[in-house]
């Protein structure tokens, strides 16, 4: 809160909007290509970062893609999981409260 005290005049409460980290799921089968596309597509990755955010599901088992609001956080999440189910491949994306 920036402005508070007798000194400033009261405003109208703003309030920050809670905000979702969206995930990638690492599975045995998704070839790795095919998840550097699925960030670079989705999230505006460049090669290097999606490569580097890939090798991290890939390693660690989960991986953060970016972090947003809600109402764009679930677009993101069901744009990967429709267009990973078109490509008939098994990868998983999720959403979780920061
Ligand atoms: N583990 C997958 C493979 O070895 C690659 C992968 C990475 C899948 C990140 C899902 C998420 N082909």
């Amino acid at each position: 809160r920036r402005q508070a005290g007798l000194l400033l005049k009261p405003r109208p409460k703003t309030k920050k909007p809670s905000m979702y980290k969206v995930l990638l799921l690492n599975d045995d089968y998704t070839p790795m290509e095919f998840v550097v596309h699925v960030l670079e597509r989705f999230f505006s990755k460049n090669r290097q970062e999606a490569t580097d955010i890939m090798l991290h599901v890939h390693r660690r088992g989960v991986g953060i893609c970016g972090i947003f609001t809600y109402e764009v956080a679930e677009t993101k999440v069901a744009q990967v999981m429709d267009f990973a189910r078109a490509s008939e491949q098994p990868l998983q994306c999720t959403m979780e409260k920061e």
